[in-house]
């Protein structure tokens, strides 16, 4: 058999990594496809499905903080390093619990996962020819123009990170007023649109110059239409699928 995709959730804390996770897991299985997922997270307390590989077998938070006498995020980045020297490990763990999609749920601290050497030679161990990222907006940043022009930067800087093909997703779009939803999307597809809400935004938000970049952004295939989710109502899960689907049909590549 074919080896799986690699699904890597990444995104701001709690933008709906975790959760979506689970939402995604329980869609596809019950479309009959054979889903295993990974907590990548070493500090996670609670997590609301049962991992088929959890970091926090070899590497947890707590014991290194109280090991090493560090502060969280000292201890975060230590871990960061010791989970690259388990990722042989954590490969033939993944291996053993074979599936057609590995839903790979990255930690909160995103600044970790997108800019320290760590992650890209996890991805690597696991087999970069094979996975996917998808990004995760939260709404309650992606609401406002300004906010959603940072998290289209964020984006974009971990694009450059990973050799990887990227799904933009909007999370949690329960929590949405029909006409917020709408203003994000469009803005999603169409940076005029961003734009003038963005010139349109409060005083000291004025971005004049704004509409080259977000162009520029545009021709690196960096800006493209974000794909609704919530893992509350299940919508997008399909959509989730589909988008897959197409980049490892012979689809778009990195
Ligand atoms: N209404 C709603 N709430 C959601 C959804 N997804 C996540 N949440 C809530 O948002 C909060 C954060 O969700 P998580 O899934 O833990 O987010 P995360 O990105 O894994 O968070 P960290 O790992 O801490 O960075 C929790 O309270 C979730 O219940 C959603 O689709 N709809
Ligand atoms: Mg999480």
């Amino acid at each position: 058999m074919e080896k799986g995709v690699n699904i890597y959730l990444v995104g701001t804390a709690g933008s709906g990594k975790t959760a979506l996770t689970r939402a995604f897991q329980e869609w596809a299985q019950a479309e009959g496809l054979q889903v295993s997922t990974v907590n990548l997270d070493p500090g996670a307390e609670y997590l609301p499905y049962s991992p088929e590989v959890d970091v926090r077998d070899w590497v947890s938070l707590k014991e290194v903080m109280q090991e090493h006498g560090l502060g969280p995020n000292g201890a975060q980045i230590m871990c960061a390093d010791l989970i690259a020297l388990k990722a042989e490990e954590l490969k033939e763990a993944v291996a053993e619990a074979p599936a057609d999609y590995i839903v790979i749920d990255a930690p909160g601290q995103m600044e970790l996962f997108a800019y320290r050497l760590a992650s890209e030679v996890v991805v690597k161990v696991l087999g970069e020819e094979r996975s996917v990222m998808g990004f995760l907006f939260d709404p309650a940043l992606a609401k406002t123009p300004s906010g959603f022009v940072s998290l289209l930067l964020l984006s974009a800087s971990v694009q450059f990170r990973f050799p990887v093909p990227f799904i933009n997703l909007l999370a949690k779009v329960d929590l949405l007023a029909p006409e917020e939803l709408d203003s994000i999307l469009r803005w999603s597809e169409d940076y005029y649109a961003l734009h003038d809400a963005l010139i349109a935004s409060p005083a000291g938000m004025r971005r004049e110059s704004s509409v080259e970049l977000l162009r520029a952004f545009e021709t690196l295939g960096l800006y493209r239409a974000l794909t609704p989710t919530s893992s509350q109502t299940r919508q997008g899960m399909a959509d989730i699928y589909n988008l897959v689907q197409q980049i490892f049909s012979g689809g778009e590549d990195a």
